[in-house]
């Protein structure tokens, strides 16, 4: 199992740079450690509303005493709308031991290596019709732990909201990131369940 320090931060992060030619990218305000082996990073930049509070780290069933295999795995998270809402925009931040790439409805995000200082990704919901959301991440292991934590949130129309966080609701390869699996066509029934570990 991985060790991990249960460390709630003191939200004592700068106010938001008002200056446009100055933005930086907003940093969730993190309430537990972004590092899958324990270690506290605090985050240096103005914050959004994400806190990772609820997500919990998930990889594959290949974890063994909290290692796993090294290479890419492939996970899926599929968000159902609730009926009557219409998205308009998505908030998602991650940590990833070790690196990880992020596709919204097939769209390529970003690439992020690490756990420290995760920025808040705006995505825009309204282009599409849609009637559900697909998060996709390819995540390479470069040996040792693994991990992926994950805090999202959707906004709709009205201006309501939902969460969505990695649990065990996920889905994961263990054969690799096959071609096309961040796209609504790849069926992932065959994939198992993440495993999810446990922060103490
Ligand atoms: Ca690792």
């Amino acid at each position: 199992m991985f060790k991990r320090l249960i460390q709630a931060l003191n939200n004592s992060v700068a106010p938001a740079n008002t200056d446009p030619e100055n933005q930086i990218p907003p940093t969730a305000v993190i309430t537990q450690p972004l590092h899958s082996e324990g270690h506290f990073v605090q985050p240096e930049h103005a914050t959004s509303s994400l806190s990772f509070g609820s997500a919990q780290w998930i990889w594959t069933s290949e974890l063994s005493d909290g290692n796993a295999p090294i290479g890419s795995r492939g996970f899926r998270k599929t968000f159902v709308y609730p009926e009557g809402k219409t998205p308009d925009t998505l908030e998602i931040s991650f940590a990833a031991d070790d690196r990880a790439s992020l596709w919204v409805n097939g769209d390529h995000i970003i690439d992020q290596v690490g756990w420290t200082n995760p920025a808040v990704h705006g995505v825009s919901l309204q282009s599409r019709e849609l009637c559900a959301l697909l998060i996709a991440f390819n995540a390479t292991n470069n040996g040792g732990p693994a991990g992926l934590l994950v805090d999202a949130q959707v906004t709709y129309t009205d201006g309501s909201t939902s969460p969505i966080v990695s649990d065990g609701s996920w889905r994961a390869s263990v054969d690799g990131a096959p071609d096309g699996f961040q796209y609504f066509s790849f069926d992932d029934s065959t994939w198992d369940l993440v495993k999810t570990q446990s922060r103490s």
